[in-house]
């Protein structure tokens, strides 16, 4: 039997543990890449282990997404990630230089190696046939400083791809169906490897768009393999000594498959306000469209810009509606300036923006009240915009040129038009934004501005874990519920006391008062909890206002992860009937936790109505050290 390719990369990076699904285990890390607003708390993290140097062949810190500077705060925290970066031998991309996926998969992303990075959409990188998963930003730092990566090893799901897209069916709309099958939980456990003819019809930006946005699936990463359309992207890059064919054995075998037939697919749209309520464009109808925002991770390549500035090429926007596009890299803003293209896009009316992730991120362009926004994003959770009353709908580049002249959504097959964009021979080369780390750092002095306030690290775990129930959270609830993240928050990543006023926002605003009168206590949710963004701040926020331990139907990869790094008990309902049970400021215990973590299952008394139910306490040997020890920093320091 046959490897696939997950099982190739896993086999040839295997640390520690046996593959074996569902078995934890380590595997050695080749690059890394941080962001901004989790790279701050990721080196301050590095600087705590006391390591010299970063030990992979390659890491990166990029700033992309903390770029409004209202204040001193974003530009001390790219001085304080660019000095750091100096000093432990980080290469620093320059705020200017684009996304960081966007610039990983142009500049540095090399098939058949590992990456993880501190932002929920890394496997991007999985576009060119890398396991490339997300993390939080403690993991990225001890990958930095040379360890393991810890996963359940695991289902290996092949996505068959048959058939071609339609003309103005794009790579969005294949994501998009995957995600109307398989919903945000689908992908919990998984790993998605695209096969069959269909993936020869894609170029690797078009992969790198349904690797990005497998993310919402709630998967451990997804990847295509490595093959003439991947070389021809590298070489285009001019890197075409980093490539590597990288294919499946043609005996490979998987746990799941699904076939995707390509020729069926049609014009998608996710409605308010999750990326798996997806219903075809011409059956949503036409409804009024007030912002159209294109760009972000997803669909910012040079491809896909083409073909809006195709689209839009002697059009206007209409007059009811406002485009703003941010470009995914400087190499995609200049190319299409020097084409031409981006005044065709400027000429129709639309507003450019600096290459960031922008709106994606709540950083401007906040939609109107009640306002329906077309975006070619891959999240619209409820507030992330910044307007809790706005419509967000996630489209392809296509689906979103099209409605920003019509003014209302609409299906772009309506457009008679070829679009048709060829990959450049060579794209613009220019890494002069890509600064090389000190040759020693002992020397860089690490600048640190005020808003950089020490983390809370957690103390090591007691004989019982008790409190009150602080907020009953229900199913699906993200990590921009529970740590929001907008213009006016971002700026504070490195500053947890001032964040942790904010938590939970969008749900109830009486929790950090609530959590502060009673001392802490304990979080209660449903399933998916903490799906989403891979910030720790999500974990960091209710540990500095004393949350011990959070009791859910189920957890999401990530966040299941930072909260046991951060010493937070997650722990699963045996019987999903007891959640409705449980009642607000109820009060819990639970008498021997030391013995529960070993036995992996333990007995809750509610004393306040005298009820008694059972919870699963799924952690492995390592991780029930790291709760005793009060988090993984303190475990690593012990060790
Ligand atoms: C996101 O898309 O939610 C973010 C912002 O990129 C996050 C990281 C963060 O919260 O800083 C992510 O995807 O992990
Ligand atoms: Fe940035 Fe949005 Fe991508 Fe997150 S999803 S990395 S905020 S562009």
């Amino acid at each position: 039997m046959g490897d696939n390719l997950v099982y190739k990369i896993l086999k040839s990076h295997l640390i520690e543990g046996t593959i074996d699904i569902g078995k934890e285990i380590g595997i050695k890390i080749d690059r890394t890449l941080t962001q901004d607003s989790t790279g701050t708390m990721a080196y301050l993290q590095l600087e705590a282990m006391g390591i010299d140097r970063v030990k992979t062949k390659k890491s990166i810190a990029f700033i992309d997404h903390n770029m409004l500077q209202q204040g001193f705060e974003n530009a001390d925290d790219h001085k304080f990630i660019q000095t750091v970066a100096s000093k432990y031998g980080v290469y620093f991309s320059k705020p200017g230089n684009g996304i960081c996926h966007q610039v990983f998969l142009e500049r540095f992303s090399v098939p058949g190696e590992t990456l993880i990075g501190s932002d929920s959409h890394t496997p991007t990188a999985g576009g060119v046939g890398m396991l490339a998963m997300g993390a939080g930003g403690l993991d990225v730092a001890l990958a930095m400083g040379g360890g393991a990566y810890y996963i359940a090893t695991p289902k290996v799901c092949k996505i068959n791809l048959i058939g071609k897209l339609k003309p103005m069916v794009s790579a969005k709309d294949i994501i998009l169906e995957v995600l109307r099958k398989l919903t945000v939980k689908g992908g919990v456990s998984r790993v998605f490897e695209y096969a069959g003819e269909g993936v020869k019809t894609l170029s690797v930006p078009q992969r790198a768009t349904i690797t990005n946005m497998g993310a919402e699936l709630g998967a451990t990463t997804s990847i295509f393999p490595s093959d003439e359309k991947t070389l021809e992207y590298f070489k285009a890059q001019g890197r075409e000594d980093d490539w590597i064919e990288f294919k499946p054995d043609a005996d490979a075998v998987y746990d799941e498959e699904i076939i995707i037939n390509l020729d069926e697919l049609k014009p998608l749209a996710a409605k308010p306000h999750s990326p798996d309520n997806v219903e075809e464009v011409e059956s949503i109808g036409k409804i009024k469209v007030d912002q159209v925002a294109i760009g972000s991770c997803t669909n910012s390549s040079y491809e896909d810009l083409m073909k809006v500035a195709k689209i839009l090429k002697d059009n206007k926007v209409h007059e009811d509606v406002s485009l703003v596009i941010a470009p995914g890299s400087r190499q995609v803003m200049e190319m299409l300036a020097r084409n031409g293209a981006l005044g065709d896009i400027i000429s129709a009316g639309a507003r450019i923006l600096e290459n960031s992730c922008g709106p994606c991120i709540g950083m401007g362009q906040a939609p109107g009240t009640d306002g329906v926004s077309l975006r070619t994003f891959n999240r619209n959770f409820y507030g992330r915009s910044g307007t809790l009353s706005a419509k967000v709908y996630l489209v392809s580049p296509e689906t979103a040129a099209v409605s920003a002249i019509s003014g209302v959504l609409t299906d772009p097959r309506e457009l008679d038009l070829d679009i048709k964009v060829e990959m450049p021979e060579r794209f613009l080369i220019d890494d002069s934004m890509i600064i090389s780390p000190a040759k020693e750092g002992e020397d860089v002095e690490v600048v640190r501005g005020p808003n950089i306030k020490p983390f809370p690290v957690n103390k090591e775990l007691g004989d019982k874990v008790e409190g009150k129930v602080l907020i009953k959270v229900e199913d699906n609830i993200t990590t921009d519920h529970i740590m929001p993240s907008n213009s006016k928050l971002l700026p504070f990543r490195s500053n947890i006391p001032y964040l942790a006023e904010y938590c939970f926002n969008t749900v109830d605003e009486e929790f950090p008062r609530r959590a502060k009168e009673n001392n802490g206590g304990i979080i209660v949710a449903g399933n998916n909890y903490g799906q989403g963004s891979s910030r720790e701040h999500a974990a960091l926020a209710p540990l500095y206002l004393g949350v011990k331990a959070v009791i859910a139907k189920s957890f999401a990869r990530i966040h299941k992860a930072n909260l046991i790094n951060n010493g937070i008990i997650p722990m699963e309902f045996e019987a999903e009937v007891d959640y409705d049970k449980i009642g607000l400021l109820d009060e819990l215990v639970i008498e021997d936790i030391k013995s529960a973590l070993v036995n992996g299952k333990t007995i809750v008394k509610n004393l306040t109505n005298g009820s008694l139910f059972n919870v699963y306490i799924n952690l492995t040997e390592k991780e029930i050290n790291v709760i005793k020890s009060g988090g993984r920093l303190n475990s690593v320091r012990k060790a």
